[in-house]
């Protein structure tokens, strides 16, 4: 058995911030690209070639309507959709199907379908009770757009980005060669308050804003509130950030930033199999965030080589994942699923990464079983306020290799114990002087393929806490002490 000798709690502090609109933590938002989702309608596959990563693959609005079901089985409560603007034509051979090269903010792109269908599918994900999110462009039109010389003032020059401070050289300088809009002109931040408007309109309940690192902050602060005063929450991609951005970013307005200092940490302690420390170190920075359980938690996105491809056998591939999205449902913050993710779909950089998703029809054995797995740790968390809505107290303190994190979820009296093995065979731990209140052998929330409960189980005796674990997972346990006294 090995010894925690230190134990201490990590107490949360606030500083100031936004109020951020309310009913987002809890959330599980699953995010599609729609043309790599579902092709519903052949009538709009201008130009699709499948055999083509940088080609329209031929998903559309249709398709993702027709697939509401599969996301909402999944238990996700929330739709993130990439861009569905009209896309520019394409470059070098590479196609708009992304999203992310707009030609005009205000219309659905014909291979997506139309703003009609667009406002049928917002209409049926909020009949079904789920939440709708669409991604926000603000830094720039897509390559040669038609803006770009009717209006000419309205964007950055390599003048501009020469001239700039180097702390404004992201914002002032182009992102991969992209038109860069100037939001200090009025007449472009009109626009894109306009577009968020416009948005909302079509039944839009959150914006992901994309790149936020490359727009001008006042302009963001600006539409933050904006968009806070409508009830719209806002998440913004700041490629790379850690706690203090995402402090900088929830203080400057915006609900919520993608933890990427947590997915790196995901990425190295789980699917790397090296210690959980720097998970550790991640959570006890998180907990300083002034809304630390709106902060957007993922194990990989559409720019990121697939979570599971971060090794070269399958099965450890799907192994790990399964682990890390148990392990992810345990934590505090909005967990996000790349669509794919779920049954461990492998990929590489951008654009392997955005191969077409697969449903369960087409899904080997090993996928089926990552799969399961996934549900049921989505099911856990929602059926689990403490899950969903607590505070996260890291009993900080390590063994002899780092291999456990031990910590309490708890909401409103209800607490949970949360225990990570990320050891390569199965262990039993014991932890000395728990200041946890004595409880039988408990079982696991979690449980395997066959519906049986996870072969995990806790106990406590005289303030000792007990562990017994299976070998790389995470387990949750239901702690019949309230509030815990701890040290
Ligand atoms: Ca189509
Ligand atoms: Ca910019």
């Amino acid at each position: 058995m090995n010894k925690l000798l230190a134990l201490s709690v990590l107490l949360t502090c606030t500083a100031q911030a936004q109020p951020a609109p309310s009913g987002w933590e809890g959330q599980i938002i699953y995010q599609v690209m729609p043309d790599r989702f579902a092709n519903g309608d052949r009538s709009n596959d201008d130009g699709v070639n499948l055999k083509d990563p940088g080609a329209w693959h031929g998903g559309d609005l249709q398709g993702l309507s027709g697939k509401l079901d599969y996301i909402r089985a999944l238990g996700a409560t929330a739709l993130w959709m990439t861009p569905v603007y009209r896309q520019v034509a394409p470059v070098d051979g590479v196609a708009g199907y992304h999203g992310y090269w707009p030609a005009d903010f205000r219309s659905v792109d014909p291979h997506f379908g139309t703003l009609e269908e667009f406002r049928a599918l917002t209409g049926k994900v909020h009949s079904l009770g789920l939440k709708v999110m669409l991604d926000q462009v603000v830094n720039h039109y897509g390559y040669g757009a038609a803006a770009l010389s009717a209006h000419p003032d309205w964007f950055h020059t390599q003048a501009d980005c020469s001239a700039a401070a180097p702390e404004s050289k992201d914002s002032v300088c182009t992102l991969a060669g992209l038109p860069d809009l100037n939001q200090s002109v009025p007449a472009v931040a009109t626009l894109l308050a306009g577009n968020a408007d416009f948005w909302r309109a079509q039944g839009v309940d959150a914006f992901r804003y994309d790149a936020v690192k490359n727009v001008d902050q006042g302009f963001l602060k600006a539409q933050a509130a904006r968009d806070r005063a409508a009830g719209t929450f806002t998440l913004g991609e700041y490629y790379g950030a850690d706690a203090d951005r995402i402090g900088e970013y929830q203080t400057l307005g915006l609900s919520s930033l993608f933890d990427f200092a947590l997915q790196n940490a995901l990425k190295t302690g789980i699917m790397g199999g090296q210690s959980l420390n720097g998970v550790r170190e991640v959570l006890a920075q998180d907990a300083a965030a002034p809304h630390p359980g709106l902060i957007a938690t993922f194990l990989d996105n559409h720019d990121l080589p697939r979570y599971a491809s971060g090794t070269l056998f399958e099965d450890q591939g799907q192994a790990r994942t399964a682990y890390a999205l148990r392990a992810l449902m345990t934590l505090k913050g909005i967990p996000v699923l790349w669509q794919g993710t779920e049954y461990a779909q492998r990929g590489g950089a951008d654009p392997d990464n955005r191969r077409d998703m697969r449903f369960p029809e087409k899904w080997t054995a090993g996928e089926k079983a990552v799969y399961a797995s996934t549900r049921d740790a989505i099911a856990v968390r929602k059926a689990s306020a403490a899950l969903s809505l607590g505070t996260q107290r890291l009993l900080s303190g390590s063994d002899d290799a780092n291999d456990l994190l031990v910590f309490i979820r708890s909401h409103q009296g209800e607490s949970v114990l949360v225990a990570w093995n990320n050891g390569k065979t199965r262990r039993t731990y014991a932890v000395d002087d728990s200041g946890l209140t004595d409880q039988p052998l408990t079982p696991s929330l979690f449980h395997d393929s066959g519906g049986n409960a996870q072969n995990a189980a806790m106990s406590v005796r005289s303030r000792h806490l007990y562990l017994s674990l299976p070998a790389q997972t995470a387990a949750v346990f239901t702690l019949k002490a309230a509030s815990p006294a701890l040290p």
